[in-house]
């Protein structure tokens, strides 16, 4: 087997530069190729921040993020940046055309790559339907896109760069659920040996992950899969109940 893609976090504790108190404390977790880990948790629990750390966006005060046994402050980001796709919580679209958003600087990634990974993302028909096509303009800060085209043209970003691991930032919360659901269902068949995280809001968007991981306060006090934690996790019932 293949080890390419295997997140580690081991004990990590972090603390914004400057900052008093720990936002995360003690997470331990592994995340193997073919799974699916997804974080759970309320505003400000420290799900974007745990995210941050593997990029090395920030790097840990205790403890280590490692990437296929390797810790991620003994690579260079280039490395990192070739093996993990982020999707961010507030996703980037800069001026200029879809392809060109699409490819972000990937210029060997071809036309028929970026419909694929339009495709697979949801996006290939508003696309289509738009008069220039993959050449059509995107205003700065994408605002002559919606929400949720604009997380689907950053999912497809992702897609295009074929990284081991990905990273979804609450990446399908603008999406209707229909459209969520057929989304993770073409990412899985196209995606099976990456490893994915997903932070997500909706319950419906992570029941059928390997492991869910509940986050409160920066500590995860629960793990397990969906119908497990039904069982054994009073946080995990709150939010299902909310
Ligand atoms: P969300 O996206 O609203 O569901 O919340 P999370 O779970 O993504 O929370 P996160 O990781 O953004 O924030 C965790 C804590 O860290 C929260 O108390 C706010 C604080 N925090 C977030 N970003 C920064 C930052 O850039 N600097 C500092 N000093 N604190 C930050
Ligand atoms: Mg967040």
């Amino acid at each position: 087997a293949s080890l390419a893609g295997v997140v580690e976090y081991r004990n990590v504790t972090f603390a914004y530069p400057g900052a008093e108190s720990p936002v995360l404390s003690n997470i331990s977790f592994t995340a193997r190729p073919g799974q699916t880990i997804a974080i759970i948790g309320s505003t400000g629990a420290g799900k974007t921040s745990l995210l941050s750390l593997l990029p090395r966006l920030y790097d840990p005060v205790e403890g280590q993020v490692l990437l296929d046994g390797v810790p991620v402050d003994q690579l260079d980001r280039a490395e990192i940046t070739k093996r993990v796709a982020l999707v961010p919580q507030r996703p980037y679209l800069f001026s200029g055309t879809i392809a060109h958003n699409l490819r972000f600087g990937r210029t060997e990634a071809t036309d028929q790559e970026l419909w694929n990974a339009l495709r697979v993302a949801q996006g290939d028909s508003f696309v289509r339907e738009k008069t220039n096509g993959l050449d059509s303009r995107i205003a700065q800060g994408g605002t002559n896109v919606s929400g949720g085209q604009r997380q689907r043209l950053c999912i497809a970003r992702a897609l295009v760069t074929k990284p081991r691991v990905y990273l979804f930032d609450d990446s399908f919360s603008a999406l209707d659920v229909a459209t969520d659901a057929r989304l993770r269902a073409a990412l899985k068949d196209t995606t099976t040996d990456a490893t994915v995280i997903i932070v997500a809001q909706r319950i419906s968007t992570i029941t059928g992950a390997d492991q869910i991981l509940v986050l409160d306060n920066g500590r995860i006090v629960d793990r397990g899969t969906h119908e497990e934690l039904l069982e054994t996790s009073p946080t995990y019932q709150e939010i299902v109940e909310s």
